[in-house]
């Protein structure tokens, strides 16, 4: 069972999370070309080679979507712009329809009496922005700030937040150090060129979207409790490397103007020149954070260059992408924003939830596994508003079953199940669920 509205303070939001490229289906619409559509044609680096040509079109089915989700009782919904569809060159001109996309569904929300939750950028870069180098050239801060700004002009009157940047970890380090995403390099100069560069792109949205006069602006960052294999000291020491790569790295660079020391200590050498002055960019003033948070890690010592450091599996029940199920490290994190880093600056969980293997007749399934799972991280969300964190809101990733990037299809996060045969949507058990316990 989940706990109920009545379990949260007065005004605690429930949302649900998607993002462009993982539903929309890209090849529509006048959409430019994306990494992700090179990276997904590029043998072995996606199961099945499978892209988001068609995802779960939402493109064309995108009213009876949002239907879902005010029948689901959601207060509000986190969606992303696709780059390319509004910039298919990813600088210059505007896809017309691209932007009136984006603008029928916010006021599709709005008529459905959902707040709309914008994230500029959830990871399809256009290619050409890719062959300029992509987040190893500096100059995508500006190119991106424009892009921040196309929007912010066009939706900023109508949006109840806005975030520049899904993930930074994933568009720096899952990308361009180990390589599973788009554009795939195993680089620790490019790592570095684009750990930084992702935060002064951030920065740079940031005043390009206060400057088109949009409010309520914030930054989502993606969470992994990085726990040591065992009782070694070199156990601890790798596991505090894979936290501040992980973890504390953005963090610390928007409300710390610094980087972790056991990070610097592998990436400074490889940072470009007069990275240290680009703190005032990057440390912008936001007006609310976002944790998305699913596992935690084992961490141990490992051979090799830094950061020498490798994943051991450990002894928690696991979901569909082998991920521990942790709880716990929900309120450990947001915790460690309030007391660390944000203050008294409102919190949300911005993303939450499991994939589960698609087994028997969807409608009719118990999805008992991703209830109590989000039961188990709702607990967590309650005691540490009861601990005093200012924590507001709450989003499940996701309304949909959809394109789970490298895994392609296969893995199902969504509330509501999605024949890829047939775009067919059949709300799941745990949708219900919600619907349930968010009813007025
Ligand atoms: O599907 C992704 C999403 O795009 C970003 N956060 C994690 C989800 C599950 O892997």
């Amino acid at each position: 069972m989940l706990p109920t509205r009545k379990d949260f303070p007065e005004g605690f939001l429930f949302g649900a999370a998607t993002s462009a490229y993982q539903i929309e289906g890209h090849a529509r619409g006048g959409a430019g070309r994306t990494h992700w559509d090179d990276f997904a044609a590029t043998p072995g680096n996606v199961v099945n080679a499978e892209n988001g040509d068609l995802a779960c079109d939402h493109l064309t089915r995108w009213a009876g979507d949002l239907d879902l989700l005010a029948q689901g009782n959601f207060d509000v919904y986190r969606f992303s712009t696709s780059w390319a569809r509004v910039i298919p060159e990813g600088r210059g001109a505007v896809n017309a329809a691209g932007l009136d996309f984006y603008d029928r569904l916010v006021d599709g929300l709005l008529a459905r009496g959902l707040k709309p939750a914008l994230t500029l950028y959830h990871w399809e870069l256009p290619s050409p922005l890719a062959d300029a180098g992509g987040w190893r050239n500096r100059d995508i801060a500006g190119w991106f700030a424009d892009f921040a700004e196309v929007i912010g002009r066009r939706l900023g009157d109508r949006l109840w937040s806005a975030a520049p940047i899904n993930e930074p970890w994933c568009v720096a380090w899952l990308s361009h150090f180990l390589g599973h995403h788009a554009p795939g390099l195993r680089d620790i100069r490019a790592t570095a060129r684009a750990m930084h560069h992702v935060l002064l792109a951030h920065g740079r949205a940031i005043q390009a979207l206060r400057g088109a006069g949009v409010g309520n602006l914030g930054a989502v960052f993606n969470f992994e409790r990085a726990l040591p294999a065992d009782d070694s000291p070199e156990a601890a020491r790798a596991a505090a490397t894979y936290d501040a790569y992980y973890n504390r790295w953005f963090l610390s660079g928007i409300f710390r103007r610094a980087y972790p020391a056991e990070a610097l200590a592998g990436l400074e050498p490889h940072l470009p020149a007069g990275w240290q002055d680009d703190f005032d960019t990057i440390a912008q003033p936001l007006d609310w954070c976002g944790a998305n948070y699913y596992t935690c890690k084992r961490i141990a010592p490992a051979p090799g260059p830094w950061p020498a450091l490798a994943e051991v599996e450990g002894p928690l029940p696991k979901t569909d992408m082998g991920w521990e199920i942790h709880p716990e490290g929900l309120s450990f994190f947001l915790r460690r924003m309030r007391d660390d880093y944000t203050g008294e600056l409102p919190l949300y969980v911005t993303e939450n939830g499991m994939a589960a293997p698609d087994e028997g007749d969807p409608g009719n399934r118990p999805d008992e596994d991703r209830i109590a799972y989000v039961a188990a991280h709702l607990a967590e969300v309650r005691r540490a508003i009861a601990e005093g964190v200012p924590v507001r809101g709450y989003f499940c990733w996701s309304l949909l079953d959809n394109y789970e990037w490298a895994l392609g299809y296969g893995k199902r996060f969504g509330l509501v199940h999605v024949d890829f045969a047939t775009l067919k949507r059949t709300p799941k058990a745990s949708y219900h669920a919600f619907a349930r316990a968010l009813a007025r």
